[in-house]
């Protein structure tokens, strides 16, 4: 009994994953509750476009939005407000294959630095492919690329206790 429920579960998360997929809707959990972002409305903030090297590879373009304008439209204040408790939050990345990653929130705001985290949703003016798409991070200068989530569901703000 206890494996069918546990069989049914998975079965929900995977079907609930590839419904997220399909509709290219990206999950925002923060303080001021969860949003639910659709393509459109990813599409209506700033466009960025980077070049980056994959694994010292030729330079590919990317073209997507800040990790920080997606974050700005559900509630997450940055600039003179990045101070306090809020230096003790993060933001976790979550990706279809269960894949996660911290990032601090100073590291998205150009008030602290000049790095680039975008959430990217074309390579070379194409959408992302089924591997690494609809979303995916992507942070230009960074020397490793573990931070850069492929398939992209979730953007969680957590407290760190
Ligand atoms: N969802 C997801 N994203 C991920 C990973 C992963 O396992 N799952 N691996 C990371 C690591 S360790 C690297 S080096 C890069 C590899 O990116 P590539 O597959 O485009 O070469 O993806 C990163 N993004
Ligand atoms: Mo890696």
């Amino acid at each position: 009994m206890k494996k069918a429920v546990r069989l049914c579960s998975a079965l929900t998360l995977v079907v609930f994953a590839s419904l997220l997929l399909e509709c290219q809707q990206l999950i925002v959990q923060s303080e001021g509750g969860k949003q639910i972002l659709s393509r459109t409305d990813l599409e209506a903030l700033p466009r960025v476009k980077v070049t980056a090297s994959q694994h010292s590879s030729a330079p590919v373009s990317f073209e997507g939005v800040t990790l920080k304008s997606v974050l700005e439209k559900a509630g997450v204040r940055f600039g003179e407000s990045m101070k306090g408790p809020q230096l003790a939050t993060c933001l976790l990345v979550e990706a279809a294959d269960g894949y996660r990653v911290v990032i601090a929130l100073p590291e998205l705001d150009p008030a602290f630095t000049d790095k680039q985290m975008v959430l990217a949703f074309q390579r070379d003016d194409k959408p992302l492919g089924e591997k690494e798409g609809p979303y995916r991070i992507v942070i230009p200068d960074e020397k490793r690329m573990a931070r850069w989530v492929r398939r992209v569901t979730m953007l969680r703000i957590v407290d760190v206790q």
